[in-house]
């Protein structure tokens, strides 16, 4: 048995947003991916929850929109959309291999980008490339719209900077403006259906082989997903060649046991996630750019 709520659809954000205000146990729904497996094991997340505002009957919040210079991500668009559509696979690969990544299909039809990150675990697929990609947020509340960065909005496991009362309404994308090549890696216990036991995301512009600019991001190794910008600064400039990958994956392992401590498990898991990183690089090292 799950506990008693109350349900709204509302069809307008401005509607969505009002009812957010008059109630302090509301929470949205988009997806209910992540919010009913939730009740179903009574998390103390949920169990204060009076009213689920579904989110997903507001028909703007469904689009992805290309600008000049970014792309925008409507806050109820699934992975499924993400993975199919062709602006995201153009611009930004690596988010929709993650999104092809996710779950199954089913999961895949329902969940959100938006609701996956906001949900903020430490192995949502998401939050990789999107932080790779530099991406904003946009949220709503009654009286304000703001921007913030992804990095900043995640704060720890299963905790955002979102207040009550506001809604993330976009995501948006910078289109990046150099030639990047890069690649989302993700290790599970099985092949499909599979939560990230070791996710990260890399890009990587090279000039006249040496690295010109390369960006980092961890998931599920480090507590939320990371942007490695010691690391970053570490590769610039230097040769893209196998002696900087190896340089590379030690110092990753090092930050990693740096931010997480030493865990039961790293005997086992910084060693495999210094390899993987070092293939990783290898790989991407040999796409054109
Ligand atoms: C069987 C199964 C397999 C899965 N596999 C994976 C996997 O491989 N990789 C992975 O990363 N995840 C996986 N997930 C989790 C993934 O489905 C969710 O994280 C999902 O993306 C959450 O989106 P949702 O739309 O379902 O959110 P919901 O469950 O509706 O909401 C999640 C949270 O976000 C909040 N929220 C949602 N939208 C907004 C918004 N616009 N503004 C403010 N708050 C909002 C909700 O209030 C809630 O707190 C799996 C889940 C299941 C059940």
């Amino acid at each position: 048995m799950i506990q008693k709520f109350n349900y709204v659809a509302p069809k307008t954000l401005s509607t969505a947003l009002k009812v957010l205000s008059k109630n302090k146990n509301a929470k949205i729904l988009a997806g209910g991916t992540d919010i009913l497996p939730g009740f179903h094991i009574e998390s103390r997340r949920f169990v204060e929850t009076e009213l689920l505002v579904d989110i997903k009957k507001i028909s703007n919040l469904h689009l992805v929109r290309e600008k000049k210079d970014s792309v925008e991500i409507g806050a109820c668009v699934t992975f499924s959309e993400i993975a199919e559509n062709e602006i995201i696979r153009k611009y930004f690969p690596l988010l929709a291999k993650a999104a092809e990544s996710v779950g199954s299909v089913q999961i895949r039809n329902r969940a959100t980008i938006v609701g996956n990150f906001v949900n903020n675990a430490p192995c949502a697929d998401s939050v990789p490339p999107l932080l790779v990609y530099d991406a904003k947020i946009q949220i709503q509340s009654l009286n304000r719209i703001k921007e913030i960065s992804l990095q900043k909005f995640l704060i720890k496991p299963y905790s955002t900077a979102l207040k009550k009362g506001e809604i993330v309404t976009k995501i948006i994308l910078p289109k990046p403006n150099k030639n990047f090549a890069g690649e989302f890696y993700k290790l599970g216990r099985r092949r499909a259906v599979a939560i990230s036991r070791i996710s990260l995301a890399v890009l990587m512009n090279k000039q006249n082989l040496l690295i010109d600019e390369i960006r980092i991001a961890s998931g599920a190794v480090t507590p939320i997903g990371t942007r490695l910008y010691e690391l970053e600064k570490f590769a610039k400039g230097k040769e893209a060649n196998s002696e900087t990958f190896k340089e590379l994956a030690i110092k990753l392992g090092e930050k990693v046991l740096e931010i997480t401590g030493l865990r039961w498990s790293s005997e086992y898991k910084l060693p495999v996630l210094q390899q993987v990183f070092y293939l990783l690089l290898e790989k991407v090292n040999e796409y054109e750019n």
